[in-house]
């Protein structure tokens, strides 16, 4: 728990061999570029990731688990450390983005202004420089000369925005270190700046739960991570086997951007709003007491619903009684939300009087960013949530029961361990198709795109096939035979992108669909 971000001199062990030749050209690109810009070298370079989620969607904000893994895809900031003034400089390697200066003493917040209704890319890393230097109280910080390069896709489900912002966060320490050290306070450690990163992107205006910045930060090497958030934030490696057969994950962008802050009103922080709604409801139907601000989400309900009504875990292992649990909740929903009153979605001063506030009332509690529509589905969006929620822990549950039987196959009957192996993949493949439907029927976060290709994903052999992070666009991940994987890549290429993007170049296919190993978190990288 109390880690730091790993220090490294070396990047090969962030990428795996043939991704590492272009990504050795990236760094020395970056080095390059830096000391061309500032006319000197950088102290260090900050390295966050992006992810894809494989299981456990739009539940992070209801405090619940998701599935997350790192992928090759980065951030990186280079940065020189100026410790007689604290004006800070950044710009982009590629000159599409605007740069950014500012001298953090006539901010009016004495850090960095940051207009969230201006989408402006810069935001991202103020976002983080500010969440830092808030949170550990510094009021005249070192100064910064920073030159980005992300190749992390935009606005498609992999989370650049949280590789950036969390990058950011993981650079600002670094470059105060000296500062901390001076004040004899402690670095914060790879958790902390997880928990910092979260807080510090909601400055950009979006209510976002904890999945990107936790996946980002937290990764380790070969592993996915299931990540809870409540009561605290938590990640445990989850391993997939690597004998025969193996498995692996591929994505494919439907290339249709989902531009986050923008359609947040009417998607994102709706779908917050309305689950807190149905949390707030469902806890008054079953007499659960609301804490003293009122608010409450979807885990807490659960929580305080089984401590109320009693819950025996004995001969159950921890999967079995938290699927229990969630299904006994989802049966809750039904009988609460699924009333023809409820069902088809309520208007906002249904909502209001269903909740117990007046319409005041409940904006205060509930609606701390803009949002924008006029009907509100309780019913819908609680049952994706429980429901979601069954098969992340069951996708977990199957990936360890996958592991046990590697294990017990060296040296045993390798037949038996393909057949078991195989049955538990198609398992996986099963639940991430469930979840597909459900982010589709019930949180409407599907699009046309990504029902086709996650469609043709399943006829090209895939074991499963669903969207990734916020949906409406932006990628999907597919679960498929590693021997399979060139077979399943050509089919798609030919199937999807040569008719609805038949004008792409080699390498812009090669960004648009590739196999992706898990890879580590964050980074520091000192050598040079
Ligand atoms: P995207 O938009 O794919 O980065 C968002 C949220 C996550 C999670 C997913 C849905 C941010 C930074 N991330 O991911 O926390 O809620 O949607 O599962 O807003
Ligand atoms: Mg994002």
């Amino acid at each position: 728990m109390s880690e730091p971000i790993p220090v490294i001199d070396d990047i090969s062990i962030l990428y795996s061999d043939p991704k590492l030749a272009s990504a050795r050209a990236r760094w020395a690109e970056l080095s390059a570029e830096f000391e061309k810009h500032y006319g000197r070298k950088p102290d260090f370079i900050a390295r966050s990731p992006g992810r894809v989620n494989l299981i456990g969607e739009h539940v992070d904000y209801s405090g619940f688990g998701v599935l997350p893994m790192a992928i090759e895809d980065d951030c990186l900031i280079a940065v020189a450390v100026n410790e007689s003034s604290s004006d800070v400089k950044f710009a982009n390697i590629n000159k599409k983005y605007s740069s950014l200066e500012f001298s953090p003493k006539s901010s009016q917040d004495g850090y960095v202004d940051i207009n969230p209704e201006l989408h402006v890319w810069s935001n991202y890393f103020a976002a983080g420089y500010r969440g830092l230097l808030e949170e550990l109280n510094i009021e005249t910080p070192n100064g910064m000369l920073c030159l980005m390069s992300g190749s992390v896709p935009e606005g498609a489900g992999l989370s650049s925005s949280s590789a950036f912002v969390c990058c950011s966060v993981i650079a600002t320490v670094k470059a105060q270190e000296s500062l901390l050290e001076k004040s004899q306070r402690k670095i914060p450690s790879a958790h902390e700046i997880a928990t910092i990163a979260i807080r510090s992107e909601r400055y950009v205006g979006a209510l976002v739960g904890g999945m990107d910045q936790a996946a980002s930060i937290l990764s380790k090497p070969n592993a996915a991570l299931f990540i809870e958030f409540h009561p605290v934030l938590k990640a445990t490696p989850v391993y997939f086997p690597t004998t025969q057969p193996a498995i692996a994950f591929v994505i494919a962008n439907t290339l249709v951007t989902s531009a986050k802050a923008e359609t947040a009103p009417v998607r994102y922080n709706l779908r917050v709003v309305e689950t807190r709604g149905a949390a707030r409801v469902l806890a008054l139907a079953l007499g659960i007491p609301l804490p003293a601000d009122g608010k409450f989400h979807l885990k807490q309900v659960l929580d305080a619903h089984y401590e109320k009504v009693g819950f025996s875990s004995e001969g159950k292992t921890e999967a079995e009684a938290d699927i229990e649990k969630l299904v006994g909740m989802t049966e809750v929903v039904e009988r609460v939300l699924g009333t023809d009153e409820i069902k088809n979605g309520v208007s906002y001063s249904k909502l209001c009087e269903l909740s117990g506030l007046s319409e005041a009332e409940f904006k205060k509690l509930y609606i701390q960013q803009p949002i924008r529509d006029e009907i509100f589905h309780l019913y819908r969006r609680a049952k994706h949530v429980y429901t979601e929620e069954r098969r992340a822990v069951a996708f977990r549950d199957t990936c360890e029961k996958a592991m046990r039987v590697q294990e017990k196959a060296a040296g045993g009957d390798e037949h038996k361990a393909v057949v078991e192996s195989k049955a538990l993949f198609k398992r996986l493949g099963e639940l991430m198709d469930e979840s597909q439907v459900y982010c589709h029927k019930y949180f409407d976060c599907s699009c046309d795109e990504l029902e086709e290709l996650t469609q043709l994903a399943r006829r090209a052999g895939a074991y499963g096939s669903r969207l990734s992070g916020a949906g409406w666009g932006g990628a999907s991940v597919s679960l498929v035979s590693e021997d399979r994987v060139p077979e399943f890549i050509s089919h798609l290429k030919k199937e999807f992108y040569a008719k609805h993007h038949p004008d792409l170049t080699e390498d812009q296919l090669e960004r648009a669909i590739f196999a992706s190993a898990p890879s580590s978190g964050a980074a520091m990288f000192v050598g040079h």
